[in-house]
């Protein structure tokens, strides 16, 4: 016991008061009660400047062994009480999630969203793996490396979104948001020797607004480098790919000639289809519709990549997502893709609990949303 009684006295209570708080409302109210601006303690703490020199070291001492006990008190208490609190709240809100969802019928994934896991699956499948990079592109990885030099059509303003580099007004080292995901495969040529089989998936960018273009679309593109990879590689891979994406066991396919920078030679895909004034009907028929471009890697572009063209070569090839999902369900507006219209969604929308695997049957169309 100290010298001073009431000090001691108080003490015993605010201790007893911290001691019955039963929840954190309760701990913060005896908190005010006692240490609060007009608090007992902070009370105490006023008559020591009134008290005479010889007793305000004595009392000081006392009251602050006394506040150090309360703020302990205080610190164990509420770490006793958040956490029964805490295991409250953990037990109130168990899920069981064995539970049946209640409202299926709300979400959807986005036709878009349905066609990238269809072709990551396949692809996959095929033993491709997935690479990504970032939206922002340097110039060298979306077009130099690409064998698009700088006076290159595609490379006008009118197509292309540029980014002023904020580290330069030369307009050469002006970034892109790029116009389409090759700078993946650059990338990925640079990190990485042959043998290399993969597909890079992404948004890319362009400025263009109709029916078929949108600013902002997807799409696949693919790159196979090993010896010896040859034109027939392509038009089998490609030949099995649409296969197992229209999920017909036999589909016409044809390969027209056909030009980019980076392949040579390069060709277009088409797939046999049967055109009516209201249908469009893929696998009969004796109309043709393009689907993709593809060609043998150009060997400037294995040398930007850092692959020797005189040992390595490869095939690539690019794909629209978003013109593969117009065709397989009949969309007739791209722009309606991005319009975010619920009802739309409702009708061209998948259900969340199809997801799309080789061996469960690729789109699911049985628990398909419409
Ligand atoms: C199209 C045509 C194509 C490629 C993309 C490519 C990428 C590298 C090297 C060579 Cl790193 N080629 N990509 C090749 C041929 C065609 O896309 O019409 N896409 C929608």
């Amino acid at each position: 016991m100290g010298k001073f009684e009431n000090i001691d006295t108080m003490l015993h209570q605010a201790l007893q008061a911290i001691e019955q708080a039963n929840d954190s409302a309760a701990i913060e109210n005896a908190r005010i009660t006692i240490l609060g601006k007009s608090g007992s303690f902070t009370q105490l703490g006023k008559i020591l400047g009134t008290l005479p020199i010889e007793q305000k070291k004595d009392f000081g001492a006392e009251l602050n062994i006394a506040k150090k006990q309360i703020e302990d008190k205080l610190g164990a208490k509420k770490e006793i009480l958040a956490e029964q609190e805490l295991n409250t709240k953990l037990a109130k809100e168990t899920l069981d999630v064995t539970l049946p969802i209640r409202d299926e019928h709300q979400g959807r994934i986005h036709p878009v969203s349905k066609i990238y896991e269809e072709v990551v699956a396949i692809f996959g499948q095929m033993g491709f793996d997935i690479a990504e990079g970032p939206d922002i592109e340097d110039q060298f990885h979306n077009f130099n490396a690409l064998n698009m030099p700088a006076n290159h059509p595609a490379r006008q303003m009118q197509d292309t979104f540029y980014i002023k580099n904020p580290d330069s007004d030369n307009f050469d080292d002006s970034y892109v948001i790029r116009t389409h995901t090759s700078g993946i495969q650059i990338r990925t040529m640079e990190k990485q020797q042959p043998p290399i089989r993969i597909i890079a998936p992404g948004r890319t960018y362009r400025s263009d607004w109709d029916a078929t273009h949108t600013p902002m679309f997807h799409q696949v593109e693919g790159l196979v480098i090993d010896k010896n990879i040859t034109m027939a590689h392509l038009k089998g891979c490609l030949y099995d790919f649409m296969k197992a994406f229209f999920e017909l066991d036999d589909l016409p396919v044809r390969y027209r000639p056909s030009y980019f920078p980076f392949t040579e030679p390069s060709a277009e895909m088409d797939i046999g289809c049967l055109k009516t004034k209201t249908e469009l009907k893929i696998g009969a028929g004796t109309d043709w519709l393009e689907v993709l471009g593809c060609g043998m890697v150009h060997p400037n572009v294995l040398r930007a990549g850092g692959i020797n063209p005189d040992e390595y070569q490869g095939f690539a090839f690019g794909l629209g997502i978003d013109r593969l999902a117009m065709l397989k369900y009949g969309i007739p507006d791209l722009r309606t893709f991005f319009e975010s219209d619920t009802r739309w969604l409702k009708h061209y929308g998948f259900t969340p609990l199809d997801f799309s695997s080789m061996t469960g049957g690729l789109s699911n169309t049985g628990g398909q949303a419409r």
